[in-house]
């Protein structure tokens, strides 16, 4: 492995090696723009033209210490100030519209509709020509980072004479990355609750971890993905981490200092109870006067410290976090006490809604973990303040590998929210499984809540009319110390998919992958791109449904085991247990009934069409029958099978799959770096030892409770 200017790298390059950014480096480039974004933009483009021929200037700035206004790379090669010919050689303008003057090179680019002075927004750029001169002009510094790396992703099309004018500008404001990390390894959760790529790249063993260089390399792939704000430490926030917001602040701004050269905004887990556990107050009832003097100066401090400190995340009332419960105050008296001490700086509090009861006793029928979110928060709406923005995972339990869209997302039209993913892969294949996520996340953003000519989920987090007040895409991060960045390399893709899609939710998903794949594996380096890509293409594209299909079947979730942290299967491993996590299969039968007629009522939350959909045994979507629907083993699925015999199907075809994938990955010996395809290689091992047992337990579990054998006769133990 080897990075971007430096020799023996500790790290893998992910979707930025420098071989990437061959189509600019070869050019003459101009950067146009002042500001510490721009520095940023000047400083990618001049490693790039180090690394490939090219030269990059600089104009409207005041130079960046340690270079000149007309620097080429920065070893002297090919520097010096440009020639009045070098300067009409510009290849490639990148340009800050209001840094003075336009350069002349773009100066007479046609501007396509949307795209006038002051309308691309913080963040957008647009791509043009002026005469032979590529240029990308934006309002405002980000744009011209987001758009550089548009290039980059481009590559030589990027060039290309015909192509036309385009604005881009990010769907949602705000796309964010929430890391479990702990700072102090707890003694059940480690130092990443549900990490699966080694320790956190901010913490170890109670301290900061202080490694700088790899700081920035992360805001650099975040910032080229799309990702704009991260919070920096678990939602469940334990004694060491409370201190973040005081006297451990520095190590937050340290961060900060680093990410902030990408544009990304520094976020901080908080506890409900903070006033009491680090302030010294014997309470934290938002309605007291001193807590809300004590959070009030406390925020105040943390932006004296970090100016641009994007705000607090919060996990209340929740799992057995604190929270505004215990004073008999409500989840908006709450989240709007700590909005209110983030206003004046402009920051906002992610509030989170995975509120449930997680002390449920088994036998009680009547309680559905599936409706808690929605019972909690749904009559709130219009109780937050502007910057709360109310946090949702996409489905009402729990980052399944599939449960409906949750009905939260409909019912809160005057509150701002944030949907949540989970790049971090607890519940699916935790990096040991090739498991493509992006086409999951693509259905969730394209689902309408309203039926087929409503808006889309994707709609209501940007913001539309009556139906959502704009909000933010969030996910937990799947990041940590591993060299790969992720532990499976593969697993890279979904962290590079979750800021593609954020930034623009209507993208295919395998054109996203397409783009992954060619910014990894740069086609110039693999001697057979063609078979790189169509191998890559052929693990990943349906690698979720595979999962889907042998592990818990049609909707109903779970059946993971406990004992070994969500990983593998175990069909009753959370049947008694108290977290309200159950499937009810007995010897007839399978499934949750959620029906407004006789089950939990849960269907009932949604909008029509869906909450009539759901309701119906007959029209319920089949993949989600099991959520909504306790029916027999020989109830008829929409799909001509019946449940059990499907249950056996899928998961023989599931399994044989991945035996597949490992096959296909073994085209890629030669054409890969080796250490990669070894890491891929054994992780596709267990991946068909993991399959396989999936496979026997839930097709044998089932044929034991039903006693119908396989009509295909295949060998169930
Ligand atoms: C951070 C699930 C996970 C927990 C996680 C929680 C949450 O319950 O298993 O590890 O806690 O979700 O999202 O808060």
């Amino acid at each position: 492995m080897s990075l971007p200017g430096t020799g023996t790298a500790r790290w893998h390059p992910a979707w930025l090696p420098p071989e990437a950014f061959r189509a600019i480096g070869t050019r003459r480039v101009l950067v146009h723009g002042a500001g510490p974004l721009v520095d940023t933009v000047f400083e990618e483009v001049t490693r790039a033209c180090a690394d490939h021929g090219g030269r990059a200037r600089r104009t409207g700035a005041t130079p960046p210490a340690g270079t000149t206004d007309s620097a080429g790379p920065p070893d002297g090669d090919g520097g010096g100030g440009p020639a009045a010919d070098e300067v009409d050689a510009t290849q490639v303008a990148l340009v800050l519209r209001g840094a003075g003057a336009l350069p002349a090179v773009a100066g007479d680019a046609p501007v396509p509709a949307g795209g006038e002075p002051g309308a691309l927004g913080d963040e957008g750029f647009l791509l043009t020509r002026d005469g032979a001169v590529t240029v990308l002009l934006a309002d405002a510094p980000a744009g011209l980072l987001y758009g550089l790396f548009h290039l980059v992703r481009l590559g030589e099309t990027a060039f290309d004479p015909a192509r036309p004018g385009a604005v881009h500008r990010p769907a949602v404001r705000r796309r964010m990355l929430d890391h479990w990390d702990n700072v102090d390894v707890h003694p059940v959760m480690g130092q990443v609750e549900r990490g699966y790529a080694g320790g956190s790249i901010f913490w170890r063993d109670g301290r900061a971890r202080r490694d700088l260089a790899r700081l920035r390399a992360y805001g650099r792939l975040l910032a080229a993905c799309g990702i704009n704000a991260i919070s920096v430490n678990n939602v469940n926030v334990h004694a060491t981490e409370a201190r973040l917001l005081t006297d451990r602040l520095g190590d937050v701004a340290e961060i900060a200092d680093v990410l902030r050269p990408y544009g990304v905004r520094v976020h901080l887990s908080v506890t409900f109870a903070a006033p009491v556990v680090v302030g010294g107050l014997a309470t934290a009832d938002p309605r007291e006067r001193r807590v809300r003097d004590w959070w009030a100066r406390t925020t105040r401090q943390v932006y004296q410290r970090i100016p641009d400190f994007g705000g607090y995340l919060v996990k209340a009332d929740s799992e057995g976090q604190p929270g505004p419960f215990a004073y008999g105050r409500d989840h908006a008296d709450g989240a709007n006490l700590l909005a209110e001490a983030l206003a004046p700086h402009g920051g906002v509090v992610h509030w989170r809604a995975f509120v449930y009861d997680h002390r449920q006793d088994w036998r009680d029928r009547s309680t559905d973990r599936a409706r808690a979110a929605y019972d909690h928060f749904a009559p709130l709406d219009g109780r937050f303040d502007d910057n709360v923005v109310l946090q949702v995972k996409y489905g009402p339990m729990d980052f399944q590998a599939r449960e409906p869209v949750s009905p939260v997302i409909a019912a809160m039209p005057a509150t701002r929210l944030a949907v949540e993913f989970q790049v971090t892969q607890e519940y699916t294949g935790q990096q040991r499984h090739v498991c493509y996520l992006g086409p999951c996340w693509s259905e969730v953003l394209g689902f309408r809540p309203w039926g087929p000519d409503g808006h889309r989920v994707a709609d209501v987090v940007a913001g539309v009319p009556d139906r959502g007040r704009g909000g933010d895409l969030v996910a937990v991060s799947n990041v940590g110390d591993d060299p790969y960045w992720t532990g499976h390399p593969l697993a890279q893709a979904n962290l590079y998919a979750f800021g593609r899609l954020a930034w623009d939710p209507r993208r295919d998903p395998r054109a996203v992958l397409d783009e992954w794949i060619d910014l990894t594996f740069p086609p110039t380096t693999t001697g057979d791109p063609e078979r790189v890509r169509e191998t890559l293409h052929a693990l990943l594209d349906d690698s979720w449904r595979t999962y889907e299909r042998y592990t818990a079947p049609l909707g109903v979730g779970f059946m993971v085991s406990p004992a070994n942290r969500h990983y593998g299967p175990d069909v009753d491993g959370y049947e008694y247990s108290r977290w309200g996590t159950y499937h009810f299969a007995d010897r007839d039968g399978v499934g949750v009934d959620r029906t407004r007629a006789t089950g939990t009522g849960f269907a009932g939350q949604y909008p029509q069409p869906w909450s009539t959909v759901y309701e119906s045994v007959d029209e319920c979507p089949d993949e989600l029958l099991l959520f909504f629907h306790h029916v027999p083993y020989g109830h008829v699925l929409r799909g001509g099978s019946t449940v059990v015999q499907h249950i056996y199907d899928t998961h023989f075809a599931g399994a044989e799959e991945v035996t597949a994938m490992r096959e296909r990955w073994r085209d890629l010996a030669g054409l890969v770096d080796p250490a990669l395809y070894d890491r891929v290689g054994e992780r596709l091992d267990e991946q068909v030892r993991s399959a396989t047992e999936w496979r026997d337990q839930i097709n044998t579990y089932f044929f034991r409770k039903s006693g119908v054998p396989d009509a295909k006769g295949r060998r169930i133990h």
